[in-house]
């Protein structure tokens, strides 16, 4: 034996790119409730979706399956009408009456066929997104067998978020679909679309057009914005009222709200820029540019009446547009200077028996949260809007630096948002390697998402029932491209969804890596976009 050559050592293999035993339920998030059951469902083009020809919440719910199935295996199950025979289908079952959860449902798979019933469409969505799942776990075309097994499952929280920042870079609307597409297959319900910020603004507002023509644009960033004849370059984008119609119905149909934002007092930069009145007058020596910049800026609104006026008509075309009952404001990072600078703004703190500037942001957030209580919306901000006192209990509070803001809202009453800087941020580079996309460092890699506790350290259990979810926050500065926003959405947003989804007893890493195996093997066959680099850093 001693003069046998050792052998050759192994090659470094990425630990879960193999996985070798397939995970019994491939379902991502994963659902509340599993029982394996006995055989397997033979599932081809011979299979055909049972809907009641009277449900036709039911029937969008089939064309939808359908169609995800064809993407990925190369055939569209059939609709057939529900009161005929459904061996060997998959049943849709609405029953406004079952006595499960709102988004809850219950999916049952046996020799014989599959049936998902819910309470409502939503629900009946979620289910089809899982037996869609099963039916595409090896990512491959044809027919195959799904393992017969009995689900139920209902999501822990109701605000599943993903924001994406289309001010910093634009996206166009396909985009934008494409990312409602992949939230909708990880039973995301929650789109904050960041339309407004100093690089630009983002949405048609018809009483206002300069906000698009003049903040729609910018300098682009790098080589002094420059072409090589010396020429500025623009960068330019925006949606028209008919895009955002569009997007936010393509979202209601995968059960997704959109809520918008629109940034006030500070990162108002592109707004000031289209309309100078708006900013403060005696401290504005000449109209700002749209910046071509990132950082924290300091063109702040001019808290006065003009404002006010203006910035209601702005969000009451933005209620018209969006059905959320959320209407974000921002309220991040409104650096004072101009406001301190300002006698006409000193005034006003005086005038109104204010203490000083953070009091005044406070007061211009109430007043526009009165405004928006009028059109009966309900105001979200960055937990910055806490400062200053007197914040409507009605608010809701978006938590972004550290624990702080999500401990001290919850304390007052206030529902809550989760959505750390880093820890929930996908614009830090999740690996060092060579290939990572540009982002910002540390690296903040997958298992960071997957473990993030839903209740932060020193919370009790009266200030947790006003957490009402999490999201995950792209922010754009460094994220030129599609295929970049791409890697770094996935797979950290598919770790977000099962913290959101998934009860907290239970979660564990190992099988979310094999669960994630399949997952990937489903964005190949959709050709989604996702870094592979997690299993690089995390083990
Ligand atoms: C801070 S997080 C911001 C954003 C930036 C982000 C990253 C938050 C509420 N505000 O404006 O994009 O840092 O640079």
């Amino acid at each position: 034996a001693a003069t046998q050559a050792a052998p050759a050592a192994p090659a470094a293999q990425p630990r879960a790119a193999h996985p070798s035993a397939a995970h019994p339920s491939a379902i991502l998030p994963r659902p509340a409730k599993f029982v394996p059951g006995q055989g397997a469902f033979a599932f081809g083009p011979q299979t055909a979706v049972a809907v009641a020809v009277d449900q036709p919440g039911a029937r969008r719910v089939g064309e939808f399956f359908a169609q995800r199935v064809l993407a990925v295996r190369g055939f569209a199950p059939k609709l057939q009408d529900r009161a005929g025979d459904a061996k060997g289908a998959v049943e849709l079952a609405l029953d406004p009456k079952l006595p499960i959860g709102e988004e809850a449902y219950v999916l049952d798979i046996g020799q014989d066929g599959a049936k998902i019933s819910a309470r409502s469409e939503a629900g009946l969505f979620y289910g089809a997104v899982s037996l869609w799942q099963l039916a595409s776990a090896d990512g491959a075309q044809g027919a195959t067998a799904i393992a017969a097994q009995r689900i139920e499952d209902a999501p822990a929280y109701r605000w599943r978020g993903l924001m994406l920042d289309v001010a910093r870079h634009f996206r166009s609307v396909e985009e934008v679909k494409a990312v409602l597409d992949q939230m909708a297959l990880l039973k995301l319900n929650t789109f904050h679309w960041h339309l407004t910020d100093d690089q630009g603004w983002r949405i048609e507002i018809k009483k206002y057009p300069r906000l698009t023509e003049v903040g729609g644009c910018r300098v682009r960033a790098g080589a002094n914005g420059r072409d090589a004849q010396g020429k500025s370059v623009q960068y330019c984008g925006f949606y028209t009222q008919e895009q955002i119609r569009d997007v936010v119905a393509y979202a209601a149909a995968r059960h997704i709200n959109v809520v918008p934002e629109i940034e006030m007092p500070g990162h108002a930069q592109a707004a000031i820029a289209a309309y100078p009145a708006l900013g403060v007058g005696d401290v504005l020596k000449q109209a700002p540019a749209v910046s071509s910049d990132w950082g924290v800026h300091t063109y702040l609104f001019n808290p006065q009446d003009q404002t006010f006026a203006f910035l209601s008509d702005v969000l009451d075309e933005v209620v018209a547009l969006f059905p959320s009952k959320y209407i974000h404001i921002g309220g991040d990072e409104a650096a004072k200077d101009q406001w301190q600078l300002s006698p006409t703004v000193r005034a006003k703190i005086k005038s109104l028996g204010l203490k000083d500037e953070a009091a005044l942001q406070s007061w211009f957030v109430g007043r526009i949260g009165a405004h928006l209580q009028t059109r009966g919306r309900v105001l979200v901000g960055w937990d910055e809007i806490l400062e200053g006192g007197t914040l409507p209990a009605s608010a809701t509070v978006m938590s972004w630096r550290g624990d702080a803001g999500a401990l001290e809202a919850t304390r007052k009453g206030h529902d809550v948002i989760l959505a750390p800087d880093r820890k929930l941020y996908l614009d830090y580079a999740q690996s060092d390697r060579d290939d990572e996309p540009s982002g910002r460092f540390p690296v903040t890699g997958l298992r960071a998402f997957y473990e993030f506790p839903m209740t932060p350290p020193g919370m009790d259990a009266q200030q947790a029932a006003h957490v009402i979810g999490a999201q995950g926050n792209l922010w754009t500065e460094h994220k030129r491209s599609f295929e970049q926003v791409q890697r770094a959405l996935h797979p950290r947003l598919d770790a977000l969804a099962e913290v959101v989804w998934s009860p907290a007893q239970g979660r564990d890493w190992n099988d979310f890596q094999r669960r994630l195996v399949s997952q990937l093997e489903r964005y190949k066959a959709l050709k989604v976009g996702f870094s592979d680099a997690a299993y690089a850093v995390d083990f």
